[in-house]
């Protein structure tokens, strides 16, 4: 298998660090790229030309991060994505929350990188730091329903962080959400954590 990514992409990461914490990662040869320059290897994977996409040994194309975790979950023990029930549903709600702060995140740093200052439109911006905040206020008080023991949501969770923490950490530090803050800074000392960080 062959995943292309960009360092410093949260989705991938969160792909990234699933792999290293099911022991899959040897199996993967990982193809690193800016995705401000898309190569034809990655278009020819994922016409969207985003990352993370996954090329199988089949040469069939996987994307985007929750259908790739999905994959990786199922070809290894432990299943990091509970199979039945409502405890399943927990953990994609986790994800989706997760990702859904990391879509407003990324969209907010896209603005202030790739356009001057006048062809900003604050309105938008402050949107978006305005759904950051909210959704770390909701997972203020949400944090225990994570549970201890590791899942998606734990991974999806620390991969939004830490990309809050890289791109915009005065909005995480100026939320008071100190729960979450020092959840964080746990979780962050995890080997897979470790091995990811952006930059
Ligand atoms: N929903 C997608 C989002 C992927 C995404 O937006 N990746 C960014 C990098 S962080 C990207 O490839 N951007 C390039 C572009 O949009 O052209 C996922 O979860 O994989």
């Amino acid at each position: 298998m062959k995943l292309f990514y960009s360092p410093t992409s949260p989705y991938a990461r969160k792909v990234r660090m699933l792999a290293i914490e099911k022991g899959l990662d040897g199996s993967i040869e990982t193809v690193t790229l800016d995705v401000s320059k898309p190569t034809r290897a990655l278009l020819a994977t994922n016409p969207l030309g985003k990352v993370p996409a996954l090329l199988l040994d089949n040469g069939e194309a996987l994307f985007d991060s929750p259908v790739i975790c999905r994959y990786l979950d199922s070809l290894a023990a432990p299943a990091l994505i509970p199979p039945t029930g409502w405890q399943q549903w927990e953990v994609l709600r986790w994800e989706a929350l997760a990702d859904g702060m990391t879509d407003a995140a990324y969209n907010l740093v896209m603005e202030q990188r790739s356009r001057p200052e006048h062809e900003r439109s604050p309105q938008t911006m402050a949107r978006w730091a305005a759904e950051i905040t909210r959704t770390l206020h909701y997972i203020e008080t949400r944090l225990e329903s994570l549970g201890d023991k590791l899942t998606l949501a734990h991974i999806a969770l620390g991969a939004a962080l830490g990309y809050l923490d890289f791109r915009l950490p005065q909005l995480l530090q100026e939320s008071g959400c100190t729960q979450v803050t020092g959840w964080y800074e746990e979780f962050r000392q995890r080997p897979a954590m470790q091995a990811t960080q952006p930059g």
